[in-house]
């Protein structure tokens, strides 16, 4: 089955988007609550106009499923998707005395033999955090991010809620609920001091009907280029997981954003994609015989037929 939903986001914000300006000072256009709705049925919703790395998807989901906050398990999967957070971390404590650091993501874009010291650094601390647990044990912890959030959330009495398995008890147990939610988004945990990143995915919801399992995610803010092809997949992906942890079949993914936005510097690669014919969605194969949530590995996934057109680079915001 082909899929157009994806498309449709990005020829709506370029039809109806009202420009923008941003944290990053990168400006955008953006529009203000859009829902895709994805029925999981008809293949997997991976991006076909552009090829997305399924495996750094995969490999995330099951870190957040974990309840792992630690990059060192990001790093053994090879997935680079959450180093700069540390890495700050880093460049910022009293341990660190190499070359300075200061508002790396900016100046390495602009700056070559800037860049060439930055990443020498990284490599440094990524060789680090893998070969040096005491090390990794400090300066690879993010803190209060999803896996800290889903599966050990810290009441004000000290206590924590693992708001994850309380919800698949929940499904399996009072599937007619209308509270199976699982929240990220804590008042206290965004104060600036706490987090780096106010979580994107805000809040979810699932919901049993038919003996089928749907997901509606609340991201509050999406870069329609670079987060939202991975942030389908990898809900999309979740779905699975916990469709199969209760023994239901898979509805729909539906993704609900507040702020949905392209940024100026992307202009030109979403004209590309839309340019591009969406092909078949590829199928999602799991290992049938891992019989809890817990216990899956990455490579228990596989997908069949995924023919995507190339893939297309652009700039990270920071
Ligand atoms: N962003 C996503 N998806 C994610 C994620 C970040 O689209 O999963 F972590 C984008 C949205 C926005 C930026 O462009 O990152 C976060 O910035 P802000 O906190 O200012 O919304």
């Amino acid at each position: 089955k082909v899929v157009k939903a994806y498309l449709d986001l990005l020829q709506y914000i370029v039809e109806h988007g009202v420009k923008k300006d941003d944290r990053t000072g990168t400006g955008t256009i953006a529009t203000f609550g859009y829902q895709m709705r994805f029925d999981l049925k008809q293949g997997f919703p991976l991006l076909t106009t552009k090829r997305v790395p399924f495996r750094l998807i995969v490999s995330e989901l099951l870190w957040f499923i974990k309840g792992d906050t630690n990059i060192k398990y990001l790093l053994e999967h090879n997935n680079n998707i959450w180093n700069e957070w540390a890495f700050k971390k880093w460049v910022e404590s009293s341990d660190y005395t190499g070359p300075d650091m200061t508002d790396f993501g900016h100046r390495s874009q602009t700056d070559l033999s800037f860049k060439q010291s930055y990443e020498q650094q990284m490599d440094l601390f990524k060789q680090r955090i893998l070969s040096e647990p005491e090390f990794a044990r400090v300066y690879g912890e993010l803190g209060n991010v999803y896996g800290k959030q889903w599966r050990s959330w810290e009441t004000s009495r000290g206590e924590t809620i693992d708001q994850f398995k309380n919800v698949i008890d929940e499904i399996k147990t009072n599937p007619d609920s209308r509270r199976l939610i699982v929240s990220s988004w804590s008042p206290e945990d965004v104060l600036p001091a706490r987090a780096a990143l106010p979580p994107c995915h805000t809040l979810y919801q699932f919901y049993v009907a038919d003996n089928k399992l749907s997901c509606q995610l609340y991201q509050r803010s999406g870069d329609s280029f670079l987060g939202i092809p991975f942030n389908i997949a990898s809900y999309a992906l979740l779905t699975h997981l916990v469709a199969h942890e209760c023994g239901l079949e898979v509805g729909e993914f539906v993704h609900t954003i507040g702020d949905a936005h392209i940024y100026l510097n992307h202009l030109e690669q979403i004209e590309t994609q839309l340019g591009r014919e969406p092909r078949n969605l590829p199928t999602l194969k799991m290992n049938a015989a891992i019989d809890s949530i817990f216990s899956f590995n990455v490579d228990d996934f596989e997908l069949v037929g995924y023919d995507p057109h190339p893939p297309i680079s652009g700039p990270v915001a920071v």
